[in-house]
């Protein structure tokens, strides 16, 4: 696989009924759906997930919202998409994302903000592989 990135619509966009929603701004931009599913991380997976921020001061805090409650996980192909889908949902913080950007749109705030967007084409895979057997992938 090339050209493909993971998101996660995280347990706050979820609870607040924006799933419909952000899938219309992934389709809007142009990315194709190769997986998809509503699913909950447990505390372990979510600090198998996040285990880079570890030392962070928030890591305890990001697993917990994490682990809170269902998730959409779902993985997304188009030219240059890691990129492309990390413009699509804007800077971490909410208050400092671009207008029309789903985190400017549905986030609640710098920890609770709405989507994860992989950070590298080597993170795609490897955050694509944690969350999808090879024939749930199309
Ligand atoms: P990113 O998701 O925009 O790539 P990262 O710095 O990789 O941002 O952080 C991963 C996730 O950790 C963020 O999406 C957010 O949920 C959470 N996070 C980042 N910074 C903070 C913070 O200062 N307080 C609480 N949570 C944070």
């Amino acid at each position: 696989m090339s050209n493909i990135t993971f998101t996660m619509i995280k347990p706050d966009a979820v609870a607040d009924g924006h799933i419909g929603a952000i899938l219309g701004k992934i389709a809007e931009g142009d990315f194709k759906i190769k997986a998809l599913k509503l699913t909950q991380l447990t505390v372990a997976d979510a600090k198998k997930f996040y285990e880079v921020h570890a030392e962070r001061p928030f890591y305890g805090e990001l697993v917990e919202f994490m682990s809170s409650g269902p998730i959409v996980a779902a993985v997304l192909e188009k030219d240059n998409a890691v990129e492309d889908f990390r413009t699509l949902i804007g800077a971490t913080n909410p208050a400092e994302a671009a207008e029309g950007t789903i985190r400017k749109m549905f986030a609640r705030s710098i920890g609770e903000n709405a989507v994860h967007g992989s950070d590298s084409d080597e993170n795609a895979l490897i955050e694509a592989r944690f969350h999808f057997s090879g024939r749930e992938i199309f």
